[in-house]
């Protein structure tokens, strides 16, 4: 006997203005055919490609939900939220990605809802978020403690949560609630240099989540970012957002609480300390 289909669904998040990535992934989809797909955010920033990312994802016309980083770029975009030294090399690149995204990049991106409810036929419906339900930032990985995913669950009555905004996949469960963190497409942080996403199938009763990692040529990221004029500055913070699409590792945030932690300027020199003592 055949079996009967069996609803899947696509999430894709943290695309992080790397095209190639996205590319790669919207190729695996073609083959894997899911029923639906859903992007859970992070279209922009960190990768040298936002208004081709975001051109191309709008285009798509896939449901969608935003991610800090898109909040953050739009709100920058309009001047609004500026850091200290927002001129320095520093901010480089969240300057010069914020500059080029154009009128309708912005538009689409302040559309986008913080969460989204999925239902397919024949399978119960699944939350899509960025970070938590309650906040994008708040990521559901490993770092976040059972009792404090419970009170960011409690009150959503979907029992399938699925999340990104860590850069790595992860899975647990709390009580009945299933919460899924997938991986991220354009700058993943698992030491694997692949784009990520999550394929979920409905099977006896629950959204099952498979990895999927997906390989792709990284030289023509690379050819972006020499082209892209965000290395030109001399800027480190570039350098280092380069450094993560070239490691899938994190680099950028952890130097930065590294340096602020001792009081010390944020330079190459301190830099090489910071990755000598995480070694
Ligand atoms: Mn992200």
């Amino acid at each position: 006997m055949r079996r009967p289909h069996l609803p899947t669904l696509a999430v894709i998040a943290d695309l992080h203005g790397n095209l190639p990535a996205l590319e790669a992934t919207l190729a695996d989809l073609e083959r894997a055919q899911p029923d639906a797909v859903v992007i859970a955010g992070d279209f922009v920033n960190r990768g040298p490609q936002s208004h081709a990312v975001v051109a191309r994802a709008a285009r798509l016309g896939f449901p969608a939900i935003s991610g800090n980083h898109d909040t953050w770029l739009a709100s920058l975009a309009h001047g609004v939220g500026r850091p200290e030294g927002w001129d320095s090399p520093w901010w480089t690149p969240a300057r010069r990605a914020s500059e080029e995204l154009t009128p309708d990049d912005l538009a689409w991106l302040e559309a986008l809802p913080a969460t989204l409810r999925v239902e397919l036929p024949g399978a119960e419906p699944a939350l899509i978020v960025h970070g938590s339900p309650r906040h994008s930032r708040e990521g559901m990985g490993r770092m976040l403690p059972d009792a404090t995913l419970a009170e960011a669950l409690a009150g959503v009555e979907e029992r399938t949560i699925i999340g990104a905004h860590i850069h790595y996949p992860y899975e647990r469960w709390v009580g009945d609630q299933h919460a899924v963190v997938i991986g991220a497409v354009g700058c993943p942080f698992n030491r694997d240099i692949n784009a990520q996403y999550g394929l979920f199938t409905w099977d006896d009763g629950a959204w099952r989540f498979e990895r999927r990692s997906v390989a792709y040529d990284h030289e023509p990221l690379y050819e972006a970012w020499r082209a892209c004029g965000y290395l030109d500055d001399g800027s480190l913070a570039s350098e280092l957002m380069l450094l993560e699409h070239r490691t899938a590792r994190t680099q950028y945030v952890p130097f930065w609480d590294w340096a602020v932690e001792r009081g010390l300027p944020l330079t190459r020199e301190n830099f090489a300390v910071f990755s000598a003592e995480r070694d």
